[in-house]
């Protein structure tokens, strides 16, 4: 007797085990899902803030604004694979020269064209090409290359 009753404890014991497992796994459950929620907000803000990075990054590298001194400005502009910057800011009224190196062996890039200044000049690999901007009207003015294929601007404010 005492014998079978210390059996149904145990039954009952592991019955009792088996259900605090249970809720606990239920608990694990739960919290797993909001871990879950959890990740999934992290990465979706890693995501956004990433965008917001690279959006503004390239924004920054994209346009480059002139130093003006002593009545000119100059702005330095690097062709490989592209224009690097791509867009230029220059001061209205200010002489103004771009200087063109040309990095990128292929001859895609090896013109540079600014079709509203009557401009097509050679850029020679690795040399540096000095290219005068009118800037007395403000506005933008679109360069190329010799194909019409990669484009860089000129904004005059
Ligand atoms: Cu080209």
């Amino acid at each position: 007797m005492a014998i079978l009753f210390c059996k149904m404890f145990l039954l009952t014991n592991v019955n009792v085990r088996y259900n605090i497992n249970l809720s606990i796994t239920v608990v694990n459950r739960n919290e797993g899902m909001i871990l879950t929620k959890i990740i999934v907000l992290i990465a979706g803000l890693a995501i956004i803030g990433f965008m917001v990075w690279w959006f503004f990054g390239k924004h920054e590298v994209a346009e480059v604004s002139a130093d003006v001194s002593d009545n000119s400005q100059s702005i330095d502009v690097e062709v490989n694979g592209g224009y690097s910057p791509e867009t230029v800011v220059l001061k209205q009224g200010v002489p103004a020269i771009l200087n063109f190196t040309r990095k990128d062996k292929s001859s895609c890039l090896d013109r540079v064209v600014f079709s509203d200044f009557g401009i097509n000049q050679a850029l020679p690999i690795n040399e540096e090409q000095q290219i005068e901007i009118d800037t007395t009207k403000p506005g933008e003015y679109q360069w190329a290359c010799g194909m019409d294929m990669f484009h860089g601007k000129v904004i005059v404010k």
